[in-house]
């Protein structure tokens, strides 16, 4: 690994005002015992709690924590937003909940220095989800696997890793909600970048802040999408 360390960590939050203290003070104490420089880009879209508050309270406070809010939502904006301002080669998502186990970052950001993407799995990891959950995402898994020919196993908006400048050139590309790991993935690994899995502790079991529904629809319909740029040859 080349040296000195820097990291960027993003974490996208809605309406998290329970979490996104204590779990920024937790993040930024892991990454700073580690790296030389570190930063923790925190991203809102259409929060209504006291998340925005929250949030610029600990970037005034903490100077390697930013944080802005967009008016509209999709998590995807959100992750746009973190690529444009990460300072960092080594870009890495968390949920603000911290479902999966913190040694990822460590994982990730030693994969990073030879490939472009980490895909964190729980699958062949561990998890603690409800069922419900783990055979929803068992079958988009599945049939994403099927239908583009790539062989990974989660892509949840956390515990993933990214080469920043290797990314940037598909932000423009991206889903505006959270099919933009799948967009992204399938993207690098169609242009012959390196993307590669590594297994992740994660426990869940709290309500998720996604319409589960809504991205149930939002994910088909986006896999839909890539499926025909893939046999339309689409760039
Ligand atoms: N910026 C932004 N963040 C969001 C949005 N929706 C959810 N989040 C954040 O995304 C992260 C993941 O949300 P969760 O509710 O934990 O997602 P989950 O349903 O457990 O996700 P899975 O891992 O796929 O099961 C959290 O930090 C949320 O606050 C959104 O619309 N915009
Ligand atoms: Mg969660």
């Amino acid at each position: 690994m080349d040296s000195p360390v820097s990291v960027t960590v993003g974490v996208p939050v809605y309406n998290e005002e329970e979490l996104i203290r204590p779990n920024t003070l937790q993040l930024i104490a892991y990454l700073r015992e580690r790296y030389d420089r570190v930063e923790i880009i925190i991203g809102s879209n259409g929060s209504t709690d006291g998340t925005v508050s929250l949030g610029e309270a600990l970037a005034d406070e903490i100077p390697e924590v930013r944080f802005f809010h967009l008016p509209n939502p999709g998590v995807g904006l959100a992750f746009r937003r973190f690529i444009e301002m990460a300072r960092y080669e080594r870009l890495v998502s968390m949920d603000m909940d911290l479902a999966v186990d913190l040694s990822f970052i460590d994982a990730a950001v030693r994969r990073l220095d030879s490939c472009d993407i980490v895909v964190g799995s729980k699958f062949s990891g561990s998890q603690k989800r409800s069922r419900f959950r783990r055979l929803g995402s068992e079958v988009f898994v599945g049939l994403a696997s099927r239908i583009l020919g790539i062989e990974f196993a989660d892509f949840s908006i956390g515990a993933k890793a990214y080469r920043t400048s290797v990314v940037r050139r598909y932000a423009s590309l991206i889903s505006h909600g959270s099919s933009y790991v799948l967009d992204l993935v399938y993207y690098v690994h169609r242009d012959g970048g390196r993307a590669v899995q590594i297994p992740v502790a994660c426990e869940d079991y709290r309500h998720s802040k996604f319409n589960l529904g809504r991205e149930a629809i939002h994910k088909f319909a986006n896999l839909a999408r890539l499926w025909w740029r893939r046999h339309a040859r689409v760039t």
